[in-house]
């Protein structure tokens, strides 16, 4: 990123600490940077060692953190790590399969709830004393509109993401009151270099075919966009929900494919 809204700032040791998971790739990544470049000391996580190490070294004042986020004693060893927390982003996730609920396999659905809701309550459960304890806290919980409605061969990954956006909603109900907001970020078709891939198991065809003749899904660049605003909003403006779609496509199942 080299144009002005990127280019790096100083970051000082009092900046505030934003965690970002699965940050190795696609909107994580771009999350990484825009926080990064907003000021924040970045923390970013993911499975992937040498990819969040490459990131983190690119970036002022940022470190990175081996971690999975299903693994909780390896959560709470990494909450214990940190200083204090300002801010967390939950985005790792992700889809496995594309079958009808009649021939799903029970292990994809498994693995996507494990991700995309225990996955989100392991990391804001482990990081909310930190994040109450800052004064002024900040969990962002990167659903989908798979979170808001199902469309065929949804499967496991629709109804995984309907539990990060209760997560997400219960949440906010029960922190009122503190100093910490909870935000969800709901964003449909975004063309990431993974997540068709993975959610095909590296069928580079069947991934390609998902955003086949759309002019311009969005770019994990563009849902980094959001959540830099959200989380930099002042304290007091809790942006409950913010879904976002390419203009291309009206709903989970209604997508302009040019021919
Ligand atoms: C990704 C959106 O439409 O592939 O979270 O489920 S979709």
């Amino acid at each position: 990123m080299t144009d002005a809204a990127h280019s790096p700032v100083p970051v000082s040791e009092e900046a505030p600490i934003a965690v970002i998971t699965g940050a190795s790739s696609g909107i994580g990544a771009a999350t990484a940077r825009r926080l990064a470049a907003a000021g924040f000391r970045v923390v970013l996580t993911a499975r992937r060692a040498e990819r969040i190490q490459a990131l983190a070294d690119e970036l002022p004042g940022a470190r990175a953190y081996p971690l999975d986020v299903t693994d909780r004693a390896a959560v709470d060893a990494f909450a214990a790590s940190l200083p204090s927390v300002r801010v967390l982003v939950n985005n790792a996730g992700g889809a496995l399969g594309a079958d009808p609920v009649a021939t799903g396999d029970p292990a994809d659905w498994r693995a996507m709830y494990e991700v995309n809701v225990l996955g989100v309550l392991n990391v804001t459960q482990a990081l909310l004393p930190a994040l109450t304890a800052s004064g002024d806290g900040t969990v962002v919980v990167l659903s989908s509109t798979a979170g808001h409605g199902t469309y065929e061969g949804g499967g496991g990954y629709v109804a995984a993401k309907h539990g990060a956006h209760v997560l997400a909603e219960t949440l906010r109900l029960e922190l009122c009151g503190q100093p910490v907001r909870v935000i969800e970020i709901a964003p449909g078709m975004v063309k990431t270099e993974e997540f068709a891939t993975t959610r095909f198991r590296g069928d580079a065809e069947k991934a390609a075919k998902v955003y086949e003749g759309v002019a311009e899904p969005l770019t994990a660049d563009d849902v980094a966009d959001t959540i830099e605003w959200v989380v930099t909003r002042p304290s007091h403006v809790n942006v409950d929900l913010l879904v976002v779609r390419p203009r291309a496509q009206a709903s989970n199942t209604k997508v302009h494919r040019e021919r």
